[in-house]
């Protein structure tokens, strides 16, 4: 059996101010993304098509996304003989009971699953029954507890899922943070169970296993909260149970380049010099425009601001889809202030005083007023007839 194995689509992603056509330059891209996928799909004419959540970047998406979702499955569905099955992301998950999931729009078409609580769905194939196991995000379980077991009646086993896994089989594959839980499948152990393990949620393409087809396919965009950590090439993964063989298929996405004057604490600061410098080279790289740029800069000194060359930075927010400079300022000298409990408590006049110390004489002298006016005021409550009222009737 042949598959295609794909996850993250995150349709409806939004980020940064681009438009295109009036729309978010971003979304959009998501979009071509997605297209791009599914025609590469349809030109590798699978026997199955299995998508491990996270269609959308959350439930209440626009339209245009979930058009974009339903047209996608529907071409498939037209131009290739797959079954089709899909399993509900964390991000796709409504929160409460009010909130329908639009991934189960295609729902009606011939040979799509969209699945949102485990259950098992076999699938007739050249190779034989394939039983996929799909454990989806469930936001709202109903108590009820699934066992991971393959059918022992099926040709292939497919183990679908969205979830955080360990892939200790493989030694360091995914990040020291990722799928820490004692609760977090290990891939290590399950692998040898199944034919294909094809996990969601993992942002990256990453081998979950040496030998055995046990994959997170990853997103197909740039899409996560820190898009600065995705580096690796965007697609999904064409398997053959068969031969036990996988390939990433990479799809095109927007381009992104990421460039830094990496500083040592301990070192020199970055000049304004060096950084103009290299915004200049940014400028000059054709290959830059229409990407997403950063230029990240350690160790820059606070009083250099002013000489860092603005107008090229404007320039640069123009010709790139987006461009950011990330400046982080070298840590101020930080003044010893010693055992709180050994300084003398300030009164509010000398709390005031040292607070509007840097402030200009005019700014200073409206506070004191302010300042005037307020303990004029306590003197006029303290006075007034109901206070005494109150006084005399305890
Ligand atoms: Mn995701």
């Amino acid at each position: 059996m042949r598959g295609a194995a794909l996850s993250d689509l995150h349709l409806g992603f939004r980020a940064f101010p681009a438009t295109i056509d009036g729309r978010n330059a971003r979304e959009v891209d998501v979009e071509h993304a997605w297209a791009a996928a599914v025609q590469q799909v349809i030109d590798a004419q699978p026997d199955l098509v299995t998508i491990a959540g996270d269609v959308v970047h959350h439930p209440r998406v626009g339209t245009h996304a979930v058009k974009a979702w339903r047209d996608g499955v529907r071409r498939i569905v037209e131009e290739t003989h797959a079954t089709v099955i899909v399993i509900q992301g964390n991000h796709d998950a409504g929160r409460t009971a009010e909130v329908l999931t639009p991934i189960v729009l295609p729902d009606d078409l011939p040979r799509v699953h969209i699945v949102t609580e485990p259950r098992r769905i076999h699938v007739e194939t050249p190779t034989g029954v394939a039983a996929v196991a799909c454990f989806p995000f469930v936001s709202r379980g109903n108590g009820e507890a699934y066992k991971l077991e393959p059918d022992p009646e099926a040709d292939v086993n497919v183990l679908l899922m969205h979830a955080a896994v360990k892939g200790s089989a493989d030694g360091d594959t995914l990040p020291y943070f990722y799928g820490g839980g004692d609760e977090a499948l290990d891939i290590g152990r399950e692998a040898d169970r199944w034919d294909v393990v094809a996990v969601g949620d993992y942002h990256e393409f990453t081998r979950l296993h040496p030998s055995r087809l046990a994959f997170y396919s990853g997103s197909i965009e740039r899409t996560s909260s820190n898009i600065w950590v995705e580096h690796a090439p965007k697609g999904w993964v064409l398997y053959d149970t068969d031969t036990g063989e996988m390939e990433f298929r990479e799809v095109p996405t927007r381009g992104m380049h990421d460039d830094a004057l990496e500083g040592d604490p301990a070192g020199p600061v970055t000049t304004a010099a060096a950084v103009n410098d290299r915004l200049a080279k940014i400028s000059a790289n054709e290959g830059h425009q229409d990407s997403i740029v950063r230029l990240r800069v350690d160790q820059f000194p606070r009083d250099e601001r002013a000489d860092v060359d603005w107008a090229l930075v404007r320039e640069l927010k123009r010709s790139c889809l987006h461009f950011y400079l990330d400046l982080r300022f070298r840590a101020r000298a930080t003044e010893e202030l010693g055992d709180r409990r050994d300084r003398k408590v300030s009164s509010l006049a000398e709390e005031f005083a040292a607070f509007f110390a840097l402030d200009e004489e005019a700014v200073r002298r409206i506070a004191e007023r302010y300042l005037e006016l307020e303990a004029e005021a306590e003197d006029l409550a303290e006075s007034s007839p109901e206070r005494e009222l109150e006084e005399s009737v305890a």
